[in-house]
């Protein structure tokens, strides 16, 4: 097996949606490791992008961040080029999927169209490289919903995907792999379960329910809370494709995820749980008070699970903290960070929660 982009270092990094919640912990994780590197941020700074997430970088030296879209093929271009970029990391999305639910187009445009323009500026760009390599980073959700009693998705699981967000990321997926079959592009892809940690955007159920714990406002559980989700500390989501990024093959597709699955409903007692006992003066005592199941999400997928044998065996990565571990530094750190998630509890931000919810 020949690694992509071996002796590569210094690299030139560009990475899209890097103001994001996984894009931001992943720009942390590239900066301290390779410290040589230029690291170029490419994001458009929609509702869920965030520059107070990079703030401690902006003092860096080879540190740039542009705002833009990826879907401004000049502004791509002229990135490309003038950055001598060797190895793109992909985050850029429109993540949500109850925001897809309320409006796909902005799904379509992003993660469709956009996807496809980096491509074919990096299809441009590819010959003036030695190597390099286009690493698109997605997701669980593209292989569908699981029943309780079938194995995990592996990477040969067909694609099924059931909201206009998954929809959008299995297309990109397709595009992504179609570039490396039709003109040699290096191109990876990673599919990642669910992911949570600091800078965790507060529409999600995590820090969702987390906030709301704090504010003493409802704890909204769609449907059963049967639901089962496999949760994945985001650093070790980072460390696994800092992996791919140095030892991953073109063309293949990696599956990413901790073997931790929890149903919904669990998951929010054990954040109840620990908020009981870590947050001074909680509003409503104990938290499990809040909660309150709500209409069901349309096309709700019932259970993910993923397994990731295929990046632990081949390339060796392994996922290091336990869903309890991480679940209590997450409760921490949105308790140590209120000024972080205070200002993103917008009038914009209010009125998608009613749309939501209420
Ligand atoms: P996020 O919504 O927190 O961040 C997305 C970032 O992309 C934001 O900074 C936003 O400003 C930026 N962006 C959006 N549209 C853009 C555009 N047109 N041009 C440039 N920048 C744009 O998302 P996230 O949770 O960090 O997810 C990052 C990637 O990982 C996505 O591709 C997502 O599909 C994938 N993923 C997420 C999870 C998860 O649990 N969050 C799991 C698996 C895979
Ligand atoms: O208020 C809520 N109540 C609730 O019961 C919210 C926001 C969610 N949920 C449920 C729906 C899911 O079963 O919790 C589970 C997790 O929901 P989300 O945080 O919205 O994540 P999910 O829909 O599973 O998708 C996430 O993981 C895969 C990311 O948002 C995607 O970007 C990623 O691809």
């Amino acid at each position: 097996m020949s690694p992509n982009n071996q002796n590569k270092s210094p690299r030139h990094i560009l990475i899209t949606g890097g103001a994001g919640f996984i894009g931001s912990n992943f720009v942390h994780h590239w900066c301290n490791k390779y410290p040589d590197d230029q690291v170029i941020v490419l994001d458009a700074l929609t509702y869920a992008g965030n520059l107070n997430n990079l703030a401690s970088l902006q003092e860096r030296k080879n540190f740039r961040f542009v705002k833009g879209n990826i879907g401004d093929r000049p502004l791509v271009d002229q990135i490309l080029a003038e950055e001598k970029i060797d190895t793109i990391a992909h985050f850029a999305a429109e993540s949500h999927v109850d925001r897809s639910i309320l409006g796909p187009d902005a799904f379509i445009q992003t993660n469709i169209i956009g996807t496809f323009t980096l491509l074919e500026a990096f299809r441009k760009h590819y010959p003036t490289l030695e190597k390099g390599l286009f690493l698109h980073v997605s997701t669980d959700e593209v292989y569908g919903s699981l029943n309780p009693e079938d194995a995990a998705f592996t990477e040969t699981t067909a694609y099924a995907p059931n909201s206009p967000y998954s929809a959008s990321k299995a297309s990109s997926d397709h595009l992504v792999r179609a570039y490396f079959h039709t003109y040699n592009l290096p191109t990876i892809i990673t599919n990642c379960s669910n992911n949570y940690g600091p800078y965790h955007f507060p529409e999600k159920l995590i820090p969702l329910m987390c906030i709301n714990i704090l504010l003493g406002k409802p704890l909204p559980v769609y449907g059963d809370g049967q639901n089962v989700r496999d949760w994945l500390y985001v650093l070790d989501h980072c460390s696994a494709l800092d992996t791919v990024i140095n030892l991953g093959k073109s063309g293949e597709t990696y599956n990413v995820g901790g073997n931790n699955e929890v149903k919904n409903i669990d998951l929010v007692n054990m954040l109840c749980d620990l908020m009981d006992e870590l947050a001074p003066n909680l509003p409503v005592q104990p938290a499990r008070e809040l909660i309150t199941f709500v209409k069901d999400r349309p096309g709700h997928d019932r259970r993910y699970a993923i397994n990731s044998n295929k990046l632990q065996s081949e390339l060796g990565w392994n996922p290091t903290v336990t869903v309890e571990e991480g679940l209590r530094e997450t409760v921490k750190w949105y308790l140590n960070n209120r000024q972080w998630w205070e200002v993103l509890l917008s009038e914009e931000y209010q009125a998608y929660y009613q749309k939501v919810y209420e």
